[in-house]
């Protein structure tokens, strides 16, 4: 593929001489009294040659200064749109110059890019077709903020979760050379993964790269090296690579040209290659992604295009088989003084002054639930020696960053790695630790296996913190916790409890604490508490007992065909709402706080079901959770024939991202919605006649 002759526009001359350099690129013409968080409408971006770029090819006639100005450009134009939408942000300033540089350099959409993770893919949507929408990221019905194969034909690979690209795109590339028998077309594909130091730490990327060094699949996988992960990143891959970086200086360009050079196209002259590179092995110490069959260059500048560039283009051109890691070094935050002085490189935040790099700060309110589950195992480790905490790359997301200065020797960071997590505490609970295993509802998916296999067979006391369950907001359906009810719920030996508040949170942190009879697992949302106000510590609670909070008594409930709501978690907050509403109409429901998804209050259950007309369940889970639980047991109970039952789960589909709010209002979980399946259970027509609309998870009677 030849690449064409870069030929200067007129007007991007221009522009060039008008270039005064990045940090001109932000002028404001605020005089600061204007410039209030939030409100950075009044910068004037200076931006004549992204202007001019409608589409990755608009890059590929333009010369390596051209687009360096590209990408200072670019680098404002992401900055600004985030200081308005807030999002990823330190990871997308650090791989502006290598984004530009593989858009100009590879023919996408038809040579397939993919980025791991995804949060990194700002300046991506800039230059793919998006620029237009880019400061909808993350707002409602707006662009997503990682990729997503919907969005756009440039995203052939939709992520969120890490670690996922070598996998994807081996399998792109086994699939290019198996069309290629039917359309030459794929014979010249090339497929690219950008991944970080800190998502070549999870066991995926291992397993592909082990497949794909033993293949000749035309693959290139870039590792963007930031020595960032979320935090700092750990153990013995971050250290190697420090080591690699360190070991050599940056390959300058005649280096390059004579490394490119000797990768010998045939494959008959292999034999004489793997010698080659043997020796070269020796003399430079080797590198690990050598031993794995993997042609490595590096590490090189990934903000000098002028490195990046002849490298890539070698890289298009070279028709010699077999999977290539090219090892570029970033600096995350890059460009920006305050995400580069900011310990975690302004790896998310939220709405920014673009000049002060100050965020916009949220009202002082309740405390989050993440901080209520750090307070309670704090205090709970105070007491117990054996207490150790683990978490798979996100100390600050679950809240174990004070455990970790606390308690340094018993807190764990393993990298991202939810497997390897659960699997090291399964062995550590063998030896008598109590280990509390923080991992996001939706990381806590990839390590199914281990949670069934090494904790639940062997029947191991391993705390599950599953932070982040129900639905998200910003972040979409990629980080919502909607099925953690239904891959726990059906695991004997499981005890599973959610909170409907933050106190409830304390005493199920206590009661973990002290259960040692099994797994056991709390399930706690994102966001803040209602503003209890707290005790010290929690106290223990009984397993399996839910707690009745207001009782339609029998009278009402049987004789006026009585209500009972019976709600597990945080949806409780709308469940009295919904109470209140149906009291004012006359009806005032029993509400029962079911605690435990498992094991159920059987006894509570059946009386619920005895004693009223109708049953809901309400939780902020997939259906064929908690619900689906209790309805199995008042099936088999013969109970199921008494009562009008009506589970209230998430819909059985994708919920975008979204406010909170709007999320749980699509998902027809609010206090209306419950009402009115409470009253279209009773047959009362008023809820139709009002307009409220029950979605799939409030069925009709
Ligand atoms: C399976 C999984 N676990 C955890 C996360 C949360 N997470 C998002 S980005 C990130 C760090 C990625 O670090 P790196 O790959 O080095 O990229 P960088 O942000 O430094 O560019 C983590 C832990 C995730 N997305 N997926």
């Amino acid at each position: 593929m030849d690449q064409p002759k870069a030929v200067p526009d007129p007007s991007v001359a221009m522009s060039l001489a008008d270039r005064t350099g990045r940090d001109a690129r932000l002028r404001s013409v605020d005089n600061g009294a204007k410039n209030n968080l939030g409100h950075n409408s009044s910068h004037m971006l200076s931006t004549p040659l992204l202007d001019r770029i409608r589409s990755p090819h608009d890059l590929r006639h333009l010369t390596s200064e051209q687009l360096t100005q590209v990408a200072d450009e670019l680098r404002a134009e992401t900055l600004d749109a985030v200081s308005t939408t807030g999002g990823h942000l330190g990871a997308s300033l650090g791989v502006v110059e290598l984004t530009v540089a593989l858009h100009a350099v590879f023919d996408t959409p038809n040579d397939r890019l993919i980025w791991d993770v995804g949060h990194q893919t700002y300046p991506h949507k800039i230059l793919t077709e998006r620029r237009d929408r880019i400061r909808t990221l993350r707002q409602p019905g707006g662009l997503s903020g990682f990729t997503r194969r919907s969005e756009s034909q440039y995203d052939p690979f939709g992520a969120a979760h890490s670690s996922t690209s070598i996998s994807a795109g081996l399998g792109m590339a086994t699939a290019h050379d198996l069309l290629a028998h039917e359309d030459t077309a794929y014979k010249d594909r090339h497929v690219i993964a950008v991944i970080g130091d800190g998502a070549i730490s999870a066991g995926m990327a291992y397993e592909a790269m082990n497949n794909a060094g033993s293949s000749r699949a035309r693959l290139i996988v870039v590792l963007n090296d930031n020595e960032m992960s979320i935090a700092p990143p750990v153990g013995a891959m971050s250290a190697y690579l420090s080591r690699l970086m360190s070991s050599r200086s940056f390959l300058n360009l005649r280096d390059l040209a004579g490394r490119l050079a000797k990768r010998l196209p045939h494959p008959i002259e292999r034999t004489a290659k793997k010698a080659e590179e043997y020796a070269r092995g020796i003399l430079t110490g080797g590198t690990l992604f050598e031993e794995l069959g993997f042609y490595y260059i590096g590490p090189i500048d990934g903000h000098n295009m002028d490195h990046l560039l002849p490298v890539l283009r070698n890289l298009r051109e070279a028709d010699e088989r077999g999977p290539v890691l090219l090892h570029v070094i970033t600096q995350k935050g890059r460009g920006y003084a305050p995400a580069e002085a900011s310990g975690d490189k302004f790896h998310a935040v939220s709405k920014f002054n673009v000049i002060t790099g100050e965020q916009a700060i949220t009202p002082p309110g309740p405390p989050s639930y993440t901080s209520v589950f750090s307070q309670g195992l704090l205090a709970a480790a105070e007491a117990d020696p054996r207490i150790v905490a683990i978490t798979a790359a996100m100390p600050s997301g679950t809240g174990l960053e004070k455990f970790a200065k606390r308690f340094p020797d018993r807190f764990f960071d393993v990298g991202i790695a939810e497997q390897h997590a659960v699997t090291f505490a399964a062995g550590m609970a063998t030896e008598g630790l109590r280990p509390f295993c923080a991992i996001y509802s939706t990381f806590l998916q990839r390590a199914y296996d281990q949670v069934v296999h090494d904790v639940v067979l062997q029947n191991l006391p391993v705390r599950f913190a599953i932070d982040r369950a129900g639905l998200v907001g910003a972040d979409g359906a990629t980080h919502a916790g909607s099925f953690d009810l239904n891959y726990l719920g059906c695991l004997p030996n499981m005890t599973i409890m959610a909170p409907s508040d933050e106190l409830e949170l304390l005493h199920m942190t206590a009661t973990s604490a002290a259960f040692d009879d099994g797994p056991i697992a709390l399930r706690y949302p994102r966001g803040n508490g209602s503003g209890l106000v707290l005790p010290a510590k929690g106290e223990i609670i009984e397993i399996g007992r839910g707690r009745v909070l207001r009782e339609a008594g029998r009278q009402s409930s049987r004789e006026k065909g009585g209500i009972a709501l019976l709600s597990l978690g945080t949806r409780l907050g709308e469940v009295l709402r919904a109470a209140d509403e149906l009291a004012a109409r006359g009806l005032p429901p029993t509400v029962v706080d079911a605690r435990f998804a498992k094991p159920l209050d059987v006894a509570l259950i059946e009386q619920l079901a005895r004693n009223h007309a109708v049953l809901i369940t309400v939780e902020e889970g997939a259906a064929g959770g908690f619900g689906a639980a209790v309805m199995h047991h008042l099936a088999h109970a013969g109970l199921l024939d008494h009562v009008r039952f009506r589970p209230m789960t998430l819909p059985d589909k994708l919920i975008d991202h979204n406010t909170p709010v709007a999320q749980i209002a699509e998902a027809g979980l609010s206090a209306r919605h419950i009402v009115a399946t409470a009253l279209t259970a009773l047959g009362v027509t008023a809820a139709a006649a009002e307009g409220l609309s029950v979605g799939r998870s409030g069925p009709t009677s």
